[in-house]
Protein backbone atom coordinates (compact mmCIF):
# COMPACT_ATOMS: atom_id res chain seq x y z
CA UNK A 1 0.00 0.00 0.00
CA UNK A 2 1.19 3.47 -0.86
CA UNK A 3 -0.04 6.03 1.11
CA UNK A 4 -0.93 9.36 -1.17
CA UNK A 5 1.16 11.94 -1.07
CA UNK A 6 0.33 15.51 -2.79
CA UNK A 7 2.27 19.13 -3.42
CA UNK A 8 2.24 21.77 -5.39
CA UNK A 9 4.64 21.01 -8.65
CA UNK A 10 4.78 24.88 -10.08
CA UNK A 11 7.29 27.38 -8.92
CA UNK A 12 5.82 28.87 -6.00
CA UNK A 13 5.00 32.10 -7.21
CA UNK A 14 1.92 33.89 -9.02
CA UNK A 15 1.34 32.50 -12.90
CA UNK A 16 -1.18 31.72 -15.51
CA UNK A 17 -1.45 28.07 -14.50
CA UNK A 18 -0.67 25.77 -11.05
CA UNK A 19 -0.07 22.64 -11.25
CA UNK A 20 -0.86 20.03 -7.86
CA UNK A 21 0.11 17.04 -7.85
CA UNK A 22 -1.12 13.63 -6.34
CA UNK A 23 -0.03 10.17 -6.25
CA UNK A 24 -0.53 6.87 -4.07
CA UNK A 25 -3.30 4.52 -4.22
CA UNK A 26 -5.82 6.63 -3.17
CA UNK A 27 -5.22 9.63 -5.30
CA UNK A 28 -8.50 9.39 -7.23
CA UNK A 29 -10.83 9.00 -4.40
CA UNK A 30 -8.98 11.43 -3.33
CA UNK A 31 -9.11 13.55 -6.08
CA UNK A 32 -12.69 13.30 -6.83
CA UNK A 33 -13.94 14.86 -3.18
CA UNK A 34 -12.39 18.07 -4.01
CA UNK A 35 -13.04 18.29 -8.14
CA UNK A 36 -16.63 19.10 -8.90
CA UNK A 37 -16.49 16.99 -12.04
CA UNK A 38 -16.43 13.36 -12.39
CA UNK A 39 -12.95 11.90 -13.65
CA UNK A 40 -13.83 9.12 -16.08
CA UNK A 41 -10.93 8.19 -17.99
CA UNK A 42 -7.35 7.67 -17.52
CA UNK A 43 -4.88 10.46 -19.48
CA UNK A 44 -7.80 12.90 -20.73
CA UNK A 45 -8.46 16.44 -19.09
CA UNK A 46 -11.76 16.94 -17.47
CA UNK A 47 -13.39 20.13 -16.62
CA UNK A 48 -14.78 20.61 -13.34
CA UNK A 49 -15.25 23.46 -10.38
CA UNK A 50 -12.66 22.74 -6.76
CA UNK A 51 -14.37 23.60 -3.73
CA UNK A 52 -12.76 24.01 -1.01
CA UNK A 53 -14.91 23.78 2.64
CA UNK A 54 -18.11 23.20 0.61
CA UNK A 55 -17.21 26.57 -1.48
CA UNK A 56 -16.05 26.61 -4.97
CA UNK A 57 -12.65 28.22 -5.01
CA UNK A 58 -11.45 27.72 -8.82
CA UNK A 59 -12.17 25.94 -12.15
CA UNK A 60 -9.78 24.06 -13.88
CA UNK A 61 -8.55 20.53 -15.34
CA UNK A 62 -7.79 17.20 -13.63
CA UNK A 63 -6.27 14.44 -15.59
CA UNK A 64 -5.53 10.73 -14.28
CA UNK A 65 -2.96 8.79 -14.62
CA UNK A 66 -3.95 4.84 -13.72
CA UNK A 67 -0.68 2.88 -12.64
CA UNK A 68 1.53 1.55 -13.60
CA UNK A 69 1.30 4.06 -16.25
CA UNK A 70 2.27 7.27 -14.82
CA UNK A 71 5.50 9.08 -13.42
CA UNK A 72 5.61 7.71 -10.17
CA UNK A 73 4.13 3.88 -11.26
CA UNK A 74 1.10 4.94 -9.49
CA UNK A 75 -2.06 6.17 -9.64
CA UNK A 76 -1.87 9.64 -10.39
CA UNK A 77 -3.93 12.74 -10.49
CA UNK A 78 -3.06 16.35 -11.50
CA UNK A 79 -4.94 19.34 -11.04
CA UNK A 80 -4.54 22.58 -13.25
CA UNK A 81 -5.72 25.52 -11.57
CA UNK A 82 -5.43 29.38 -12.24
CA UNK A 83 -1.90 30.22 -10.61
CA UNK A 84 -2.62 31.91 -7.47
CA UNK A 85 -0.67 30.73 -4.87
CA UNK A 86 -3.77 31.03 -2.22
CA UNK A 87 -5.77 28.74 -4.73
CA UNK A 88 -2.96 26.77 -5.33
CA UNK A 89 -2.45 25.95 -1.00
CA UNK A 90 -6.36 25.92 -0.30
CA UNK A 91 -6.80 23.48 -3.16
CA UNK A 92 -3.92 21.33 -1.10
CA UNK A 93 -5.02 21.90 2.56
CA UNK A 94 -8.25 20.46 1.19
CA UNK A 95 -6.28 17.36 -0.53
CA UNK A 96 -4.81 16.92 2.78
CA UNK A 97 -8.02 16.76 4.99
CA UNK A 98 -9.57 14.24 2.77
CA UNK A 99 -6.38 11.79 3.20
CA UNK A 100 -3.10 12.90 1.26
CA UNK A 101 -0.22 13.42 3.06
CA UNK A 102 2.80 16.49 2.21
CA UNK A 103 5.37 15.42 -0.01
CA UNK A 104 8.66 15.55 1.15
CA UNK A 105 11.55 17.24 -1.45
CA UNK A 106 11.73 14.72 -4.55
CA UNK A 107 9.33 11.69 -2.95
CA UNK A 108 7.42 11.94 -6.83
CA UNK A 109 10.79 10.63 -8.35
CA UNK A 110 12.00 8.62 -5.67
CA UNK A 111 8.48 6.43 -5.91
CA UNK A 112 9.12 6.48 -9.74
CA UNK A 113 12.47 4.91 -8.99
CA UNK A 114 11.40 2.52 -6.38
CA UNK A 115 8.72 1.08 -8.45
CA UNK A 116 11.04 0.69 -11.31
CA UNK A 117 10.31 3.82 -13.42
CA UNK A 118 13.87 4.99 -13.68
CA UNK A 119 16.88 4.08 -12.59
CA UNK A 120 18.98 6.25 -9.87
CA UNK A 121 20.92 7.74 -13.06
CA UNK A 122 17.92 8.65 -14.78
CA UNK A 123 16.32 10.42 -11.61
CA UNK A 124 19.36 12.27 -11.09
CA UNK A 125 19.18 13.40 -14.36
CA UNK A 126 15.91 15.43 -13.81
CA UNK A 127 17.17 17.27 -11.38
CA UNK A 128 20.19 17.81 -13.68
CA UNK A 129 17.49 18.68 -16.08
CA UNK A 130 15.49 21.13 -13.79
CA UNK A 131 18.94 22.77 -12.53
CA UNK A 132 20.80 22.79 -15.85
CA UNK A 133 22.63 26.46 -16.37
CA UNK A 134 23.34 26.18 -19.96
CA UNK A 135 21.73 24.51 -22.96
CA UNK A 136 24.33 21.72 -23.13
CA UNK A 137 23.62 20.86 -19.83
CA UNK A 138 20.16 20.20 -20.75
CA UNK A 139 20.86 18.20 -23.75
CA UNK A 140 22.96 15.79 -21.57
CA UNK A 141 20.94 15.75 -18.92
CA UNK A 142 17.87 15.22 -21.43
CA UNK A 143 19.85 12.16 -22.56
CA UNK A 144 20.95 10.84 -19.28
CA UNK A 145 17.43 10.65 -18.70
CA UNK A 146 16.56 8.70 -21.77
CA UNK A 147 18.72 6.07 -19.97
CA UNK A 148 21.99 6.51 -22.06
CA UNK A 149 24.18 6.29 -18.92
CA UNK A 150 22.88 3.57 -17.56
CA UNK A 151 23.23 1.73 -20.64
CA UNK A 152 27.38 2.74 -20.69
CA UNK A 153 27.42 1.47 -17.18
CA UNK A 154 25.11 -1.57 -17.78
CA UNK A 155 27.41 -2.91 -20.39
CA UNK A 156 30.55 -2.99 -18.57
CA UNK A 157 28.73 -4.58 -15.17
CA UNK A 158 27.26 -7.04 -17.05
CA UNK A 159 30.63 -7.87 -18.36
CA UNK A 160 32.17 -8.70 -15.13
CA UNK A 161 29.30 -10.46 -13.87
CA UNK A 162 29.40 -12.89 -16.72
CA UNK A 163 33.17 -12.91 -15.20
CA UNK A 164 32.98 -13.46 -11.76
CA UNK A 165 30.09 -16.44 -12.69
CA UNK A 166 32.63 -18.17 -14.48
CA UNK A 167 35.25 -17.49 -11.91
CA UNK A 168 32.87 -19.29 -9.59
CA UNK A 169 32.90 -22.07 -12.13
CA UNK A 170 36.70 -22.72 -11.29
CA UNK A 171 36.08 -22.35 -7.88
CA UNK A 172 33.18 -25.11 -7.63
CA UNK A 173 35.89 -27.55 -9.86
CA UNK A 174 39.32 -26.90 -8.50
CA UNK A 175 40.56 -29.88 -10.25
CA UNK A 176 39.74 -28.61 -13.88
CA UNK A 177 42.83 -27.19 -14.94
CA UNK A 178 41.85 -23.99 -16.84
CA UNK A 179 43.30 -23.36 -19.90
CA UNK A 180 45.81 -20.63 -20.31
CA UNK A 181 44.05 -19.30 -23.23
CA UNK A 182 40.70 -19.01 -21.39
CA UNK A 183 42.43 -17.08 -18.44
CA UNK A 184 44.17 -14.88 -21.48
CA UNK A 185 40.85 -14.16 -22.80
CA UNK A 186 39.39 -13.00 -19.77
CA UNK A 187 41.94 -10.56 -18.86
CA UNK A 188 41.62 -8.87 -22.42
CA UNK A 189 37.76 -8.53 -21.51
CA UNK A 190 38.96 -7.37 -17.94
CA UNK A 191 41.30 -4.56 -19.69
CA UNK A 192 38.45 -3.66 -22.14
CA UNK A 193 36.14 -3.31 -19.45
CA UNK A 194 39.33 -1.20 -17.85
CA UNK A 195 39.75 0.73 -20.83
CA UNK A 196 35.71 2.06 -20.97
CA UNK A 197 36.07 2.47 -17.72
CA UNK A 198 38.71 5.15 -18.21
CA UNK A 199 37.05 6.83 -21.08
CA UNK A 200 34.40 7.64 -19.07
CA UNK A 201 36.55 9.50 -16.20
CA UNK A 202 38.34 11.23 -18.76
CA UNK A 203 34.83 12.68 -20.22
CA UNK A 204 34.30 14.35 -16.84
CA UNK A 205 36.44 16.83 -17.94
CA UNK A 206 33.75 17.99 -20.96
CA UNK A 207 31.27 16.72 -18.66
CA UNK A 208 31.68 19.62 -16.01
CA UNK A 209 32.03 22.04 -19.06
CA UNK A 210 28.70 21.10 -20.63
CA UNK A 211 27.28 21.14 -17.22
CA UNK A 212 28.23 24.34 -15.66
CA UNK A 213 29.62 26.02 -18.66
CA UNK A 214 33.65 27.00 -18.92
CA UNK A 215 35.37 28.77 -15.85
CA UNK A 216 37.01 31.89 -17.65
CA UNK A 217 39.34 33.37 -15.63
CA UNK A 218 40.49 36.76 -16.96
CA UNK A 219 43.77 37.75 -15.33
CA UNK A 220 46.52 40.17 -15.28
CA UNK A 221 48.32 42.86 -13.07
CA UNK A 222 46.70 45.80 -12.02
CA UNK A 223 45.37 48.37 -14.15
CA UNK A 224 45.40 45.93 -17.45
CA UNK A 225 41.81 46.64 -17.87
CA UNK A 226 40.82 42.90 -16.35
CA UNK A 227 37.51 44.44 -15.25
CA UNK A 228 36.79 46.45 -18.99
CA UNK A 229 37.30 43.47 -20.95
CA UNK A 230 34.57 41.62 -18.10
CA UNK A 231 32.17 44.56 -18.81
CA UNK A 232 33.10 44.72 -22.81
CA UNK A 233 32.07 40.96 -23.14
CA UNK A 234 28.92 41.08 -21.05
CA UNK A 235 27.72 44.35 -22.93
CA UNK A 236 27.43 46.38 -19.02
CA UNK A 237 28.90 47.98 -16.52
CA UNK A 238 29.33 44.62 -14.59
CA UNK A 239 33.35 45.65 -12.71
CA UNK A 240 34.25 48.54 -11.16
CA UNK A 241 36.61 50.22 -13.62
CA UNK A 242 39.17 52.94 -12.32
CA UNK A 243 42.50 54.03 -12.80
CA UNK A 244 43.75 53.13 -9.38
CA UNK A 245 45.69 49.72 -9.46
CA UNK A 246 43.82 47.52 -7.27
CA UNK A 247 40.63 48.31 -7.76
CA UNK A 248 39.33 44.79 -8.60
CA UNK A 249 40.26 43.23 -4.62
CA UNK A 250 37.72 40.43 -5.12
CA UNK A 251 36.44 38.08 -7.70
CA UNK A 252 33.50 39.04 -9.75
CA UNK A 253 31.58 36.19 -11.56
CA UNK A 254 29.03 36.24 -14.48
CA UNK A 255 27.67 33.88 -16.86
CA UNK A 256 27.53 34.99 -20.40
CA UNK A 257 27.38 33.06 -24.04
CA UNK A 258 30.62 34.03 -26.02
CA UNK A 259 31.66 32.68 -29.25
CA UNK A 260 28.74 29.81 -28.95
CA UNK A 261 30.26 28.82 -25.14
CA UNK A 262 28.89 29.42 -22.49
CA UNK A 263 31.52 30.55 -20.07
CA UNK A 264 31.25 31.62 -16.33
CA UNK A 265 33.64 34.75 -16.71
CA UNK A 266 35.53 35.67 -13.70
CA UNK A 267 37.00 39.13 -12.78
CA UNK A 268 40.40 38.75 -10.28
CA UNK A 269 42.44 41.10 -8.30
CA UNK A 270 45.25 42.54 -10.34
CA UNK A 271 48.20 39.92 -9.59
CA UNK A 272 51.24 42.03 -7.50
CA UNK A 273 53.31 42.02 -4.61
CA UNK A 274 51.22 43.51 -2.35
CA UNK A 275 51.42 44.01 1.82
CA UNK A 276 47.59 45.47 1.63
CA UNK A 277 46.20 42.05 3.64
CA UNK A 278 42.73 42.72 1.60
CA UNK A 279 44.88 42.89 -1.64
CA UNK A 280 47.20 39.88 -0.54
CA UNK A 281 43.41 37.92 0.31
CA UNK A 282 42.10 38.80 -3.35
CA UNK A 283 45.24 37.86 -4.82
CA UNK A 284 45.19 34.18 -3.04
CA UNK A 285 41.47 34.28 -4.71
CA UNK A 286 42.63 35.16 -8.18
CA UNK A 287 45.05 31.64 -8.02
CA UNK A 288 42.54 29.52 -7.18
CA UNK A 289 40.43 31.13 -9.43
CA UNK A 290 42.99 30.11 -12.22
CA UNK A 291 43.83 26.53 -10.81
CA UNK A 292 40.09 26.03 -10.95
CA UNK A 293 39.65 27.46 -14.27
CA UNK A 294 39.05 25.80 -17.68
CA UNK A 295 40.42 28.92 -19.95
CA UNK A 296 42.50 31.64 -18.82
CA UNK A 297 42.20 35.32 -20.49
CA UNK A 298 45.66 36.75 -19.72
CA UNK A 299 45.31 40.32 -19.88
CA UNK A 300 48.80 42.43 -20.73
CA UNK A 301 48.15 46.31 -21.02
CA UNK A 302 49.77 47.29 -24.49
CA UNK A 303 50.50 50.37 -24.30
CA UNK A 304 53.11 49.35 -21.34
CA UNK A 305 56.43 47.51 -21.80
CA UNK A 306 56.34 43.63 -20.90
CA UNK A 307 57.41 43.26 -17.25
CA UNK A 308 58.85 39.69 -15.66
CA UNK A 309 55.21 40.24 -13.00
CA UNK A 310 53.01 40.04 -16.09
CA UNK A 311 55.01 37.01 -17.35
CA UNK A 312 54.67 35.54 -14.08
CA UNK A 313 51.40 35.53 -14.35
CA UNK A 314 50.78 33.71 -17.51
CA UNK A 315 53.53 31.02 -16.06
CA UNK A 316 51.21 30.20 -13.20
CA UNK A 317 48.47 29.90 -15.79
CA UNK A 318 50.52 28.18 -18.27
CA UNK A 319 48.72 24.59 -17.86
CA UNK A 320 45.01 26.08 -19.09
CA UNK A 321 43.68 26.47 -22.14
CA UNK A 322 45.21 30.25 -22.38
CA UNK A 323 44.76 33.85 -24.38
CA UNK A 324 47.12 36.43 -24.39
CA UNK A 325 44.68 39.67 -24.40
CA UNK A 326 46.75 42.76 -25.58
CA UNK A 327 44.15 45.71 -24.40
CA UNK A 328 44.59 49.56 -24.84
CA UNK A 329 45.36 49.06 -28.88
CA UNK A 330 43.35 52.89 -28.88
CA UNK A 331 46.78 54.29 -27.46
CA UNK A 332 49.83 52.50 -28.82
CA UNK A 333 51.00 48.82 -28.86
CA UNK A 334 54.65 49.08 -27.13
CA UNK A 335 54.65 45.47 -25.52
CA UNK A 336 56.94 43.11 -26.58
CA UNK A 337 54.97 41.08 -29.00
CA UNK A 338 57.79 38.74 -30.05
CA UNK A 339 57.70 37.71 -26.76
CA UNK A 340 54.55 36.98 -25.90
CA UNK A 341 54.38 35.11 -29.45
CA UNK A 342 57.32 33.08 -27.94
CA UNK A 343 55.51 32.41 -25.42
CA UNK A 344 51.65 32.24 -26.11
CA UNK A 345 52.10 31.41 -30.12
CA UNK A 346 48.91 31.80 -32.25
CA UNK A 347 46.98 32.48 -28.55
CA UNK A 348 46.98 36.26 -28.98
CA UNK A 349 44.36 38.98 -29.24
CA UNK A 350 44.76 42.53 -29.74
CA UNK A 351 41.82 44.50 -28.37
CA UNK A 352 40.63 47.36 -26.72
CA UNK A 353 38.37 46.89 -24.26
CA UNK A 354 37.88 50.75 -23.69
CA UNK A 355 36.17 50.59 -27.32
CA UNK A 356 35.03 47.33 -27.67
CA UNK A 357 37.38 46.57 -30.69
CA UNK A 358 38.75 43.23 -30.88
CA UNK A 359 35.98 41.51 -28.98
CA UNK A 360 34.34 39.48 -32.12
CA UNK A 361 37.91 37.63 -32.56
CA UNK A 362 38.78 36.98 -29.36
CA UNK A 363 35.20 35.27 -29.55
CA UNK A 364 36.19 32.96 -32.21
CA UNK A 365 39.31 32.82 -30.23
CA UNK A 366 37.48 31.13 -27.35
CA UNK A 367 34.85 28.87 -29.53
CA UNK A 368 38.14 27.71 -31.45
CA UNK A 369 39.62 26.06 -28.32
CA UNK A 370 36.58 24.64 -27.42
CA UNK A 371 34.94 23.37 -30.60
CA UNK A 372 33.77 20.15 -30.53
CA UNK A 373 33.35 19.76 -26.64
CA UNK A 374 30.28 21.75 -26.87
CA UNK A 375 28.41 19.24 -29.10
CA UNK A 376 28.92 16.06 -27.39
CA UNK A 377 26.24 15.92 -25.18
CA UNK A 378 24.67 12.91 -25.86
CA UNK A 379 24.94 11.27 -22.94
CA UNK A 380 28.38 9.34 -23.99
CA UNK A 381 30.01 12.01 -21.17
CA UNK A 382 29.89 11.80 -17.79
CA UNK A 383 28.56 15.07 -15.62
CA UNK A 384 27.86 13.77 -12.11
CA UNK A 385 30.88 13.91 -9.91
CA UNK A 386 29.03 10.60 -8.02
CA UNK A 387 29.23 9.01 -10.62
CA UNK A 388 32.57 9.67 -11.98
CA UNK A 389 33.79 9.15 -8.20
CA UNK A 390 31.95 5.08 -8.58
CA UNK A 391 34.13 4.59 -11.99
CA UNK A 392 37.05 5.05 -9.75
CA UNK A 393 36.32 3.02 -7.52
CA UNK A 394 35.27 0.35 -9.92
CA UNK A 395 38.20 0.46 -11.99
CA UNK A 396 40.47 0.07 -9.18
CA UNK A 397 38.74 -2.85 -8.63
CA UNK A 398 38.76 -4.48 -11.86
CA UNK A 399 42.39 -3.10 -12.63
CA UNK A 400 43.43 -5.06 -9.17
CA UNK A 401 42.00 -8.16 -10.39
CA UNK A 402 43.56 -7.79 -13.87
CA UNK A 403 46.85 -7.66 -12.29
CA UNK A 404 46.71 -10.94 -10.11
CA UNK A 405 45.46 -12.88 -13.39
CA UNK A 406 48.01 -11.44 -15.29
CA UNK A 407 50.37 -12.26 -12.67
CA UNK A 408 49.45 -16.30 -12.83
CA UNK A 409 47.21 -16.27 -9.70
CA UNK A 410 43.75 -18.44 -9.97
CA UNK A 411 40.73 -17.01 -10.39
CA UNK A 412 39.34 -17.02 -7.39
CA UNK A 413 41.53 -14.25 -6.05
CA UNK A 414 40.18 -11.94 -8.61
CA UNK A 415 36.77 -13.02 -7.45
CA UNK A 416 35.99 -10.33 -4.30
CA UNK A 417 37.77 -7.21 -6.59
CA UNK A 418 35.38 -8.30 -9.18
CA UNK A 419 32.29 -7.87 -6.75
CA UNK A 420 33.59 -4.67 -5.67
CA UNK A 421 33.86 -3.45 -8.88
CA UNK A 422 30.12 -4.38 -9.80
CA UNK A 423 28.68 -2.74 -6.47
CA UNK A 424 30.35 0.37 -7.20
CA UNK A 425 29.02 0.13 -10.61
CA UNK A 426 25.54 -0.77 -9.42
CA UNK A 427 25.55 2.41 -7.14
CA UNK A 428 25.34 4.53 -9.77
CA UNK A 429 22.35 2.87 -11.75
CA UNK A 430 20.73 2.22 -8.23
CA UNK A 431 21.19 -1.17 -7.90
CA UNK A 432 23.35 -1.52 -4.80
CA UNK A 433 23.06 1.97 -3.71
CA UNK A 434 22.62 3.15 -0.07
CA UNK A 435 19.27 4.18 1.77
CA UNK A 436 22.04 6.47 2.45
CA UNK A 437 22.95 7.53 -0.59
CA UNK A 438 19.13 7.82 -1.84
CA UNK A 439 18.54 10.40 0.69
CA UNK A 440 21.43 12.32 -0.60
CA UNK A 441 20.25 12.22 -3.86
CA UNK A 442 16.43 12.78 -3.47
CA UNK A 443 16.53 15.67 -1.07
CA UNK A 444 18.62 17.98 -3.58
CA UNK A 445 14.24 17.80 -5.46
CA UNK A 446 12.01 20.31 -4.94
CA UNK A 447 9.17 19.50 -3.60
CA UNK A 448 6.58 18.05 -6.04
CA UNK A 449 8.99 16.92 -8.55
N1 LIG B 1 42.89 53.71 -23.28
C1 LIG B 1 42.39 52.61 -22.74
N2 LIG B 1 42.22 52.53 -21.43
C2 LIG B 1 41.71 51.39 -20.93
C3 LIG B 1 41.35 50.30 -21.75
N3 LIG B 1 40.88 49.32 -20.97
C4 LIG B 1 40.94 49.79 -19.70
N4 LIG B 1 41.43 51.04 -19.68
C5 LIG B 1 41.65 51.88 -18.49
O1 LIG B 1 42.59 51.27 -17.65
C6 LIG B 1 42.28 51.52 -16.28
C7 LIG B 1 42.20 50.21 -15.52
O2 LIG B 1 41.10 49.47 -16.01
P1 LIG B 1 40.43 48.30 -15.19
O3 LIG B 1 39.51 47.60 -16.12
O4 LIG B 1 39.88 48.80 -13.91
O5 LIG B 1 41.71 47.43 -14.91
P2 LIG B 1 41.86 46.11 -14.01
O6 LIG B 1 42.82 45.22 -14.72
O7 LIG B 1 40.54 45.54 -13.70
O8 LIG B 1 42.55 46.67 -12.71
P3 LIG B 1 42.53 46.10 -11.21
O9 LIG B 1 41.13 45.76 -10.87
O10 LIG B 1 43.04 47.24 -10.43
O11 LIG B 1 43.44 44.93 -11.15
C8 LIG B 1 40.98 52.32 -16.28
O12 LIG B 1 41.29 53.68 -16.16
C9 LIG B 1 40.40 52.02 -17.65
O13 LIG B 1 39.57 53.04 -18.14
C10 LIG B 1 41.53 50.43 -23.17
O14 LIG B 1 41.25 49.56 -23.98
N5 LIG B 1 42.06 51.61 -23.59
MG1 LIG C 1 39.58 45.26 -11.99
Amino acid sequence: MADTIAAIATAPATGAIAIIRLSGDDALTIAQKVFGGKITKTRMMHYGEFIVSGDVIDNGLAAYMKAPNSYTGEDTVEFFCHGSLVVARAILEELYKNGARPAKAGEFTRRAFLNGKLELSQAEAVIDLIDAETVEGAKSAASQMAGRMGEKINSVRYTLLDLVSSFYAYVDYPDEDIEDTKIGEMVDRLREAEEKLTQMIDSFEDGKIIKDGVRCAIIGRPNAGKSSLLNAILGYERSIVSNIPGTTRDTVEERVRFGGVSLRLIDTAGIRKSEDAIEKIGIERTESAIDEAQLVLAVFDGSEELTPEDMRIAEYAKSKKLIAVVNKEDIAICIDMARLKEFFGENICVISAKNESGIEDLSKMVASLFWGIEINTSGEVVTNARHVSAIMRARENVKNATDALGMGYPPDVAISDLENAINALGEITGETASEQILTRIFERFCVGK
